[in-house]
């Protein structure tokens, strides 16, 4: 009975391919360019008639700190990539005794408009017991869908603070998350971070307005600084914070940061001298 039903499928899938060829001279073949081939799929949401596709350019897993997520909606019927999804997103880690969301952008399209973007900064990696998961929202058809799904968050595997999750002393809690360079070099880079303020378990707005002074210093090598580095502050057009990082040599770099308010106070952080070698806010690069 198997070996028949077996038989049969292979028959009509031999079928298939020669009426497939006997009419290959008339089409050209398709060569369909993969926006998203030099990124990577971090995981495919399968769903009866369509998928959801979510890409990172650079990393092969969701990573704690500040991590860019492109996304596809796939209509399985049409095969096309949905555009107009209107799509909105929630991030949730269940812990043991609560349950908080993170810091997150809005989904936008990005110039192809089949493909949204946007960022969450992931403040902890799950464990066996506590677990992230996002809830997209998104309409596909004229239809509302809602659809949550758990992921698995790690550590960086160099170990390195990207993202700080502390109180300031206004008695506030903020979460300050690095972005850029995400390829240092030995120049004097545009550095950029994320600053969002934890205002309750499930809203983490953007600040706007502070300030974030940096003094990159090479603690192997006597903590030495570099020269020309700007601080850096709020660009209204993007949402986030620029200045300028100067890196003289390759090797291990300790950013320590100081963060102040539109009134210059500090909320966070330390100068550093020479009995206290490093802020106690800081982010940590090695190229
Ligand atoms: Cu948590």
């Amino acid at each position: 009975m198997k070996t028949l039903k077996y038989i049969s499928l292979l028959l009509i899938t031999v079928l298939t391919f020669s009426s497939c060829s006997s009419n290959g001279d008339d089409e050209t073949t398709k060569v369909e360019e993969n926006p998203m081939e030099d990124f990577f799929l971090l995981k495919e949401l399968n769903y009866e008639g369509h998928s959801v596709e979510l890409y990172s350019e650079n990393k092969t897993q969701f990573e704690i700190g500040y991590t860019p997520i492109y996304i596809r909606i796939k209509d399985k019927v049409t095969e096309n990539y949905v555009e107009n999804a209107n799509i909105t997103w929630k991030p949730m880690m269940h812990m043991e005794a609560m349950q908080h969301s993170a810091p997150s952008s809005k989904v936008m399209a990005t110039d192809d408009p089949s493909i949204y973007k946007g960022y969450i900064v992931f403040q902890m990696p799950g464990n066996t017991t506590e677990y992230w998961d996002i809830t997209f929202n998104y309409t596909l058809n004229g239809e509302a869908i809602s659809k949550t799904e758990r992921i698995d968050v790690v550590s960086p595997s160099d170990g390195f603070k990207r993202v700080n999750t502390f109180m300031g002393n206004d008695d506030t809690r903020y979460v300050l998350a690095y972005v850029d360079p995400v390829a240092p070099e030995v120049t004097l880079n545009d550095m950029t971070a994320v600053l969002h303020k934890m205002e309750t378990m499930m809203e983490f707005p953007v600040v706007e307005n502070y300030t974030i002074e940096i003094d990159p210093r090479m603690p192997g090598m006597g903590n030495h600084t570099s020269p020309n580095n700007e601080d850096l502050t709020y660009s209204t057009q993007t949402s986030m914070y620029n200045g300028k990082l100067s890196l003289s040599m390759t090797g291990y770099w300790k950013i320590n940061m100081k963060l102040l308010n539109q009134d210059g106070e500090v909320l966070k952080g330390e100068d550093v001298t020479e009995d206290n070698p490093e802020s106690s806010l800081y982010f940590e690069i090695e190229f």
